[in-house]
């Protein structure tokens, strides 16, 4: 209690006194914890002097997530850029857990929100010319999904796109390309309403580190700076920069690079990178970049890649100096704290208890996603005759789907609905309601529903009811004692690139199935920093919840994605039909590592 107490205090800056007349800020990373990668900000004095972010959501459905912020300390979800099939229908075609959004910009310009970004399809990379669907969406209105434009493709080989107008009203698009060809940073004039682009030119090659990724250009006392990223999004990534007096370059490389960086330290905070830079009111210098809490030895780092921030002193005329990652920040004064933000979604780094419970005639919450495209009659909120749930009907494909990597479009997605993992500590329960046994058995083949860690599909950790044949059960009966022989099944069962253990298949027991209360209560939970326990019980009896397994999250530290926590109901390319019922959807966050 007392340790949560401290992290609750932790989160909310406070100011400190320091050593000169002013007093510094505190406050702490990451900013945006959980699956908030390749972070793009700005501050918008137009809009009531308000704060936007943009993040990569790769498969993840709604994509490419807005943040935004008056007082960079609370940040609030206002909406996704990505929120309709008909706006890029080719998401539902991706094939790898790599592919998808990659690194979208955010850029105000003209009284608009201009969102510059790749598709990628990674199964792919050895076709250049398909792999590559470089897009513009823009928007007067980032507080209203819909006002967010179709795509508008744009030709250029190479991925994380980033636009800039400079003061003679020319407008161009820089980009980044490491494979086959380069490494270099090209940019071409370009007219982001059309799409149409002048020629590609390469401005930089980076100062030699491998994947050049993340370039954003800035104009600053007569200089034009160039930002980037180098050495991959693993440990050796960094921030580098160069300069010059002319768009198109020669630009000289800042002595001092890397600007930022995290690699060959021991901090928790590795893989830091990819950066954005913009300032606030008072004209103070502030960075976003992306973070893995890892430490260097980099085995579990289940929520990838996150969003950390910290100050840049930019003096007139020469480079920017920025102060090192870390999870205290002190920095000089931040804008006076105000909550009051616009917007659908939760703010994003709180402590608060999540507790969902889906009443009549409500949405689906803003921050929950899918796994590409969802079949929206998969999932109802309180259906007749079942209010204070949410109904999940089986989609054919499982979690791996076909091959782990693609989901067949004509096969009706996969049957997911999800919350990011946002705390290295926590306990995630819902409440299941799967009661088939009146069902004829052609309903029922292949049924599975339940709770997962889901970082890919090739890399889940999944808790199901399943219907088996009677005598399946491979676990001790101990573990779930009493069991009379019911074809309901509790099973755990793992996916990833490293070896996962056995599943556990248990029957469930009939006792807990009695009384007019059928419901049983599913829960996985953060126990450690490298473990979550996978537990099941009778919904509303805690004291007979069962640990059916614990198991290392290093199975879902992997790629460029972070877990996400959800429910999930399949049949297994079987043809059975009862859906499930999910109710009492709680996540309580337990504690958060910063060191
Ligand atoms: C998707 O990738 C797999 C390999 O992982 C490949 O076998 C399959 O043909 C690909 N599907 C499509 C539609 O590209
Ligand atoms: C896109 O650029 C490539 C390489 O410059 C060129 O070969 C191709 O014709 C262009 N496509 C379109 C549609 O302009
Ligand atoms: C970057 O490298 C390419 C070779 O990939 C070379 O042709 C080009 O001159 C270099 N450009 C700059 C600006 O250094
Ligand atoms: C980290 O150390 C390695 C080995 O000495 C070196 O090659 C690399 O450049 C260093 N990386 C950074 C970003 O300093
Ligand atoms: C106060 O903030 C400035 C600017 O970020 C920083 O350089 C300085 O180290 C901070 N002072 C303390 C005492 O932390
Ligand atoms: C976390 O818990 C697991 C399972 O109880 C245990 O094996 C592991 O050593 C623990 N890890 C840490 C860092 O305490
Ligand atoms: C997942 O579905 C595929 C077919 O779509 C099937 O081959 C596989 O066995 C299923 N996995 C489980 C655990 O049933
Ligand atoms: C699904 O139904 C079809 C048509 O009735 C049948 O041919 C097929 O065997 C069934 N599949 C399974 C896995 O039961
Ligand atoms: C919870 C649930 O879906 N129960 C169903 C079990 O099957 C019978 C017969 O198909 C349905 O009437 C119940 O609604």
């Amino acid at each position: 209690m007392l340790l949560r107490r401290l992290l609750i205090i932790s989160l909310s800056a406070s100011v400190s006194a320091s050593q000169g007349h002013l007093p510094n800020s505190t406050f702490t990373n990451p900013i945006f914890p959980g699956f908030f990668p390749d972070p793009s900000c700005i501050y918008v004095p137009e809009r009531d002097h308000t704060f936007f972010c943009a993040s990569s959501s790769f498969n993840s459905f709604p994509g490419i997530p807005i943040h935004s912020s008056k007082d960079l300390r609370n940040w609030k979800l206002i909406g996704h850029v990505l929120n309709r099939k008909e706006q890029l229908p080719r998401l539902a075609e991706t094939n790898r857990s790599t592919s998808g959004i990659w690194a979208p910009t955010i850029r105000f310009h003209d009284d608009t929100f201009w969102v510059v970004t790749t598709l990628v399809d990674d199964d792919r990379a050895q076709d250049d010319a398909s792999r590559w669907d470089n897009i513009i969406f823009k928007s007067k209105d980032p507080y209203n999904d819909q006002a967010w434009s179709n795509a508008v493709k744009f030709n250029f080989t190479g991925y994380d796109t980033s636009p800039f107008w400079d003061d003679d009203g020319k407008t161009y698009i820089t980009g980044a390309h490491a494979w086959h060809v380069g490494p270099y940073i090209q940019q071409a004039e370009a007219n982001l309403d059309t799409g149409e682009v002048g020629e590609w030119r390469i401005i930089w090659n980076g100062t030699g580190g491998q994947a050049p990724e993340g370039p954003h250009i800035y104009r600053k006392d007569g200089w034009y700076y160039l930002l980037a990223a180098e050495g991959g999004t693993g440990l050796g990534h960094m921030v580098t920069m160069a300069r010059s007096k002319n768009i198109w370059g020669p630009y000289e490389s800042n002595p001092a690079n890397p600007v930022l960086t995290n690699a060959n330290t021991t901090s928790y905070f590795q893989t830091v990178g990819h950066a954005d830079l913009f300032h606030d009111r008072d004209g103070n210098w502030w960075a976003v970049a992306l973070s893995t809490r890892s430490g260097p030895e980099y085995l579990n780092y289940p929520m990838g890649r996150e969003t950390v921030m910290t100050a840049v002193s930019w003096p007139e005329g020469d480079w920017p100096t920025f102060t090192p990652i870390s999870g205290e920040m002190s920095v000089w004064p931040m804008p006076p704290e105000q909550k009051d933000i616009r917007g659908v979604g939760p703010f994003v780094n709180t402590f608060t208890p999540e507790h969902l419970t889906f009443p009549p005639n409500t949405p689906l919450p803003a921050h929950l996603v899918h796994w590409r495209f969802p079949a929206p009659a998969a999932y109802t909120v309180s259906p007749p005759g079942h209010p204070h749930t949410l109904r999940l009907k089986p989609s054919t494909l499982n979690l791996t789907a076909l091959n782990g990597n693609y989901a067949d479009p004509r096969a009706g997605g996969q049957t997911l609905i999800a919350r990011r993992q946002q705390h290295t500590l926590f306990r995630f329960a819902v409440d299941l309601d799967i009661d088939n046994s009146s069902a004829p058995p052609a309903a029922l083949s292949g049924l599975e529903a339940g709770v997962t860690v889901f970082l890919t599909q090739n890399h889940h950790l999944d808790l199901g009811v399943v219907l088996l044949p009677r005598g399946a059960a491979t676990a001790p009966a101990a573990l779930l004692s009493g069991g009379e022989g019911l074809e309901l099944m509790v099973r755990f069962r793992g996916e990833s690139y490293l070896p996962v253990p056995a599943p556990v298949v248990a029957p469930v027991p009939a006792g807990w199935r009695t009384g007019g209360e059928k419901k049983l209560t599913l829960e996985i939970r953060a126990c450690n920093a490298t473990h979550y326990a996978f537990s099941v019980g009778p919904a509303g009896r805690r004291s007979q919840m069962r640990q059916v397994i614990e198991v290392s999250n290093g199975l879902v530290s992997w790629g460029f994605t972070g877990t996400l926590l959800g429910i999930y109901a399949t049949s297994n390319g079987g043809n059975g039909t009862t859906p499930a019922y999910f109710s009492n959807w709680r996540y309580i966050p337990e504690g958060q590592f910063r060191d």
